[in-house]
């Protein structure tokens, strides 16, 4: 199948495309480097040390002899987008090209401006050229399991069987996110189901959790094909930041009491969960969600799992939680659709830990601590005069 990946550039995106080539598929990739953009403002850099894209691409030919198509550009420009779905002819397009961190979204105004736009807009061109130039092409959109929030009911996949009043529909499921970033998905969620209703669309929206560990089997072949390893405040997330804490001998920064409880994910199952999805495509005008998470656990948890996996001193730091998050709360998600598709997932191990605790060893006089507290509240973004 030819796959067009956006963001491919990205943590998720690059280890994606290599599993799609490895997988058999005509694979291209789209990226602008925001990313790399967003590392340079705020004076950080990947954990592991990764090439540029015409290196990582040259690296995978001269490795498993495929070639990789590479897009230079924006989502937010339009010709641009339609321009290379005219070239490329893809039959999938995997969309990760989003600002995906959520403290950077709280920021300010400008940054909660900057994520909804680029993130809401850039959908909305790439539904309008699909819709234009070829509706049967599949997306695979990422969304996020913070869509839902934390809501005190059972999270279903996407849709919510509803009776009021004596009456039933299905609707989409009610959302409650934490952040201007989680809000960015809620938007895109709404405007591609829309775009199944009224254009035949055809979309899969894959509500992924937070997503854990740096190697897949395509990226460990060659140290040039590595993808980033984030362990700022703003980019790094929760159990990759652990670990990384962890090997450097600084306490383990739990937010609050560390009762909010999230869905978790392996690298190499995002990258399996992404396979399964382009090659079993949804149908013409559905629009269909899938929860991407293979287990849940409470952030003092995840702390717990560190800690018994480093062989050495581990200290649990509780900091006043700079985000505005329910502190304790009921969570039991469906996430059936992909073991449905034959997803069998990689569940957290100590083996995984300790190979992340290796990754990061070698590493580690990279990282500037100063980066590791969290800057950003939910609640400090208002400028008052
Ligand atoms: P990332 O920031 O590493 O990658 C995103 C890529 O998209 C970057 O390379 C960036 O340069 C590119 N991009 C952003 N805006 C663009 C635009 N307008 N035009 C072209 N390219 C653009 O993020 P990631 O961690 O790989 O996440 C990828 C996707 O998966 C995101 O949509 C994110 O919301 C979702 N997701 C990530 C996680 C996680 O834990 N990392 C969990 C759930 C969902
Ligand atoms: N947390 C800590 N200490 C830390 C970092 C985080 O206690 O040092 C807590 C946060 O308060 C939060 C939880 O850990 O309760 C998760 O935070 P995170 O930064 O790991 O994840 P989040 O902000 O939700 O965002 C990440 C990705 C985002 C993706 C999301 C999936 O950056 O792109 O959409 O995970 S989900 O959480 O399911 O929405």
């Amino acid at each position: 199948m030819r796959v067009l990946v956006l963001g491919g550039d990205g943590y998720l995106g690059w280890p994606t495309a290599l599993h799609l080539s490895d997988s058999g598929h005509e694979t291209a990739v789209l990226d602008n480097f925001a990313r790399r953009g967003y590392d340079r403002e705020l004076g950080v850099q990947s954990l592991v040390p990764i090439e540029d894209l015409d290196t990582r691409i040259a690296a995978w030919e001269e490795i498993s002899g495929q070639h990789i198509a590479a897009y230079v550009g924006d989502l937010l420009d339009a010709d641009f987008v339609y321009r290379v779905l005219r070239e490329f002819q893809p039959e999938a397009i995997v969309h990760f090209a989003e600002q995906r961190a959520a403290p950077y979204s709280m920021i300010d105004r400008q940054h909660a401006v900057y994520t909804q736009q680029n993130n809401v807009v850039g959908t909305l061109n790439l539904m309008y050229a699909m819709a234009e130039i070829d509706p049967s092409i599949h997306l695979v959109k990422l969304g996020t399991m913070g869509e839902y929030g934390t809501p005190n009911i059972d999270i279903e996949e996407g849709w919510l069987e509803v009776e009021h009043n004596g009456r039933k529909d299905r609707m989409l499921y009610p959302k409650k996110p934490g952040s201007f970033y989680h809000l960015s998905k809620v938007h895109d969620s709404h405007n591609l189901e829309f775009g199944c209703r009224v254009w035949g669309l055809r979309v899969t929206d894959l509500n992924q959790g937070v997503v854990y560990g740096q190697q897949t089997p395509q990226t460990a072949r060659d140290s040039r094909l590595a993808t980033r390893l984030d362990y700022d405040a703003v980019f790094g997330t929760v159990l990759n930041r652990f670990v990384i804490q962890a090997v450097l001998g600084e306490p383990l920064t739990v937010y609050g009491a560390g009762g909010q409880t999230r869905g978790l994910l392996d690298i190499r199952d995002t990258v399996e969960c992404i396979r399964l999805a382009v090659e079993s495509p949804a149908d013409a005008g559905e629009f269909r969600v899938f929860n991407q998470m293979t287990e849940s656990y409470s952030v003092s948890q995840i702390a717990e799992k560190v800690a018994e996996a480093f062989p050495g001193p581990v200290q649990v730091d509780h900091l006043d939680n700079p985000r505005v998050e329910q502190a304790e709360h009921y969570y039991n998600v469906k996430h059936t659709g992909l073991v449905g598709l034959g997803l069998q997932p990689h569940l957290l191990s100590e083996t995984l830990i300790e190979s992340l605790i290796d990754i990061v060893a070698a590493n580690k006089d990279r990282v500037d601590v100063d980066a590791l507290l969290p800057t950003v509240r939910w609640q400090g973004g208002l400028k008052t005069t």
